[in-house]
């Protein structure tokens, strides 16, 4: 969410390319939570693609982001394309690309950060690294310390920044954006963060870390820290705090009554927007 804020307050022009992990930032760039509900429960009314793709699938352009596909990758170079294509149009945008730090040992990601470095196109790659793709730690993923060191390779600006401190990554995003649109080129935002849970439902994380583990991550969860730090800077109060979380509850349950009241799509449109249609 902080990277959104980032973006829409020191960039020119921005886009997003998300993944699977992203809800909150596409629900910071605006997409509702009925909307998100709706793909979640293939209910119809779901704006990316009809509730036929899987969720969170699709583009919403008129929020400036495409969600990629689940498959680990392919998105850099689409984004570092898109980079491109504004340039030749004549309008640069600062293009966010978003992944994890499995990410990273995809050939595609290293592509992309090659070419938008050749071409000095104003990208950030923003890596989400949670320590782990599903069961694999980043110990196995790559002989370095930090996904940002990689940036050197490829004569482009990396940074490390604590994910959990909404403040330090909102900084660290601003510098790279102003940095990238400036006209000096890509640079790589690596925020270190956490996942609580396991990698999907049908994951069993007990198989690879320990309880221990993961206790000691909640202690880093970057919503309670930022309400400590509102708290100690006098701009929030136990009331207001508990107001904020009973709207966000009241709104997360209004929308999955409301998709689960949906219907779901009718199979008459099934084949809408698969063929031409002439
Ligand atoms: C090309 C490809 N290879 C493998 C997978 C299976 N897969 C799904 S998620 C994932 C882990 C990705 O880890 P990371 O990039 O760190 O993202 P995280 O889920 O940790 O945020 C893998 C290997 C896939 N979806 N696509
Ligand atoms: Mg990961």
């Amino acid at each position: 969410m902080a990277a959104v804020w980032a973006l829409r307050a020191s960039a020119p022009d921005y886009f997003c390319f998300t993944y699977y992990r992203d809800l909150g930032v596409t629900t910071a760039l605006g997409l509702t939570p009925l909307e998100s509900i709706l793909g979640f429960m293939a209910k119809d009314g779901e704006p990316m693609s009809g509730a036929r793709q899987s969720p969170q699938h699709g583009a919403m352009p008129e929020l400036k982001f495409v969600n990629s596909s689940s498959v680990i990758g392919p998105h850099a170079p689409q984004a570092v394309g898109f980079a491109l294509s504004r340039r030749m149009t004549g309008r640069d945008t600062v293009v966010a690309c978003f992944f994890g730090d499995g990410a990273t040992s995809q050939g595609e990601v290293h592509e992309a950060m090659n070419f938008a470095s050749i071409h000095r196109l104003p990208v950030i790659f923003l890596i989400e690294n949670n320590g782990y793709a599903i069961s694999t730690p980043t110990r196995r993923q790559m002989a370095i310390e930090h996904v940002a060191q990689r940036a050197a390779a490829y004569a482009m600006r990396g940074t490390t920044v604590d994910g959990t401190d909404v403040v330090a990554s909102y900084q660290a995003v601003s510098d790279a954006v102003m940095y990238a649109a400036a006209g000096n080129g890509p640079a790589i935002v690596e925020l270190k963060v956490e996942r609580y849970l396991p990698h999907t439902s049908d994951d069993d994380d007990t198989l690879y870390r320990s309880r221990a583990e993961v206790e000691d991550a909640r202690l880093r969860d970057p919503l309670k820290k930022l309400q400590e730090l509102l708290m100690k800077a006098g701009l929030l109060d136990a009331g207001e705090d508990a107001q904020i979380r009973e709207q966000a509850q009241r709104e997360v349950d209004e929308a999955t009554n409301e998709a689960d009241a949906a219907p779901y799509p009718d199979d008459g449109d099934v084949l809408a927007h698969v063929y031409a249609e002439g």
